[in-house]
């Protein structure tokens, strides 16, 4: 079967939830696909939301990071979506708050069964922190791909960014193939079709194709 390559420019907005610990009365059904970016504030995640998808202001940047707890559920299709999930690891954010919001970051990746894959952006100058490990290993512990994203790669050297990108790869090669890792630049638009391609990818797991042809098969 020939898979329809999806046209991420397509994008628009869908929804918004006030907080992840709400999230699931706020989304649409369980079904279909998903792909969420998660990050710290400041990775740059609004920025590659808005390169990916061609659009200017998709998602909003901003320079005060961490203000908005919003998560914003983009629609690609019908079948499709894309979840910007509020950036973690803002310092003025009171510890209970954050313990709350990381417990229920954790049951939507562990709960979400229509989640195909999670995109982790990092700034390429600061990977790997605690928070982005826990979100990596909580991704594979439920199955679910993930990308590492390593945001801003025009900040470096070329000889600077494939150490950084090795060095991220020999850490994450302990998950397998459940990880890939890629450098990306929302600036230059380094890296973009490779991501393209992997979030095409996850927009057809064999569950959706099962899913449709259940549906037609109803009819
Ligand atoms: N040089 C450079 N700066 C970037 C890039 N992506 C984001 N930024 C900057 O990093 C800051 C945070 O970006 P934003 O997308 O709002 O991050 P978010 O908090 O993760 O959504 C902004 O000042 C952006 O202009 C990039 O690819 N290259
Ligand atoms: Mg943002």
């Amino acid at each position: 079967m020939t898979e329809s390559r999806i046209d991420f420019r397509r994008a628009k907005f869908l929804i918004s939830a006030p907080d992840i610990a709400h999230l699931d009365q706020y989304l649409p059904g369980d079904v279909g696909v998903e792909i969420a970016f998660a990050g710290r504030s400041n990775a740059g995640k609004s920025s590659a939301l808005n390169a990916l998808t061609e659009q200017k202001s998709l998602a909003r940047t901003s320079k005060t990071p961490g203000r908005t707890q919003l998560i914003n559920v983009f629609e690609l299709d019908a079948q499709r979506r894309l979840v910007d999930l509020p950036g973690y690891g803002f310092a003025q954010v009171p510890l209970a708050l954050k313990n709350k919001w990381q417990q229920a970051l954790g049951e939507y990746l562990q709960k979400r069964a229509c989640l195909s894959g999670v995109v982790v952006l990092m700034d390429i100058r600061h990977p790997l922190k605690d928070l982005d490990m826990q979100m990596i290993k909580w991704a594979v512990a439920s199955e679910i791909p993930v990308l590492a994203l390593l945001t801003k790669s025009d900040k470096l050297a070329q000889s600077a960014k494939m150490k950084t990108v090795n060095e991220v790869r020999l850490t994450l090669s302990e998950f397998g193939d459940w990880v890939q890792v890629e450098p990306f630049s929302s600036l230059k638009g380094t890296g973009k079709p490779k991501v393209l391609a992997i979030l095409n990818e996850w927009c057809h797991p064999q569950w959706l194709t099962d899913e449709l042809a259940a549906m037609n098969n109803a009819e």
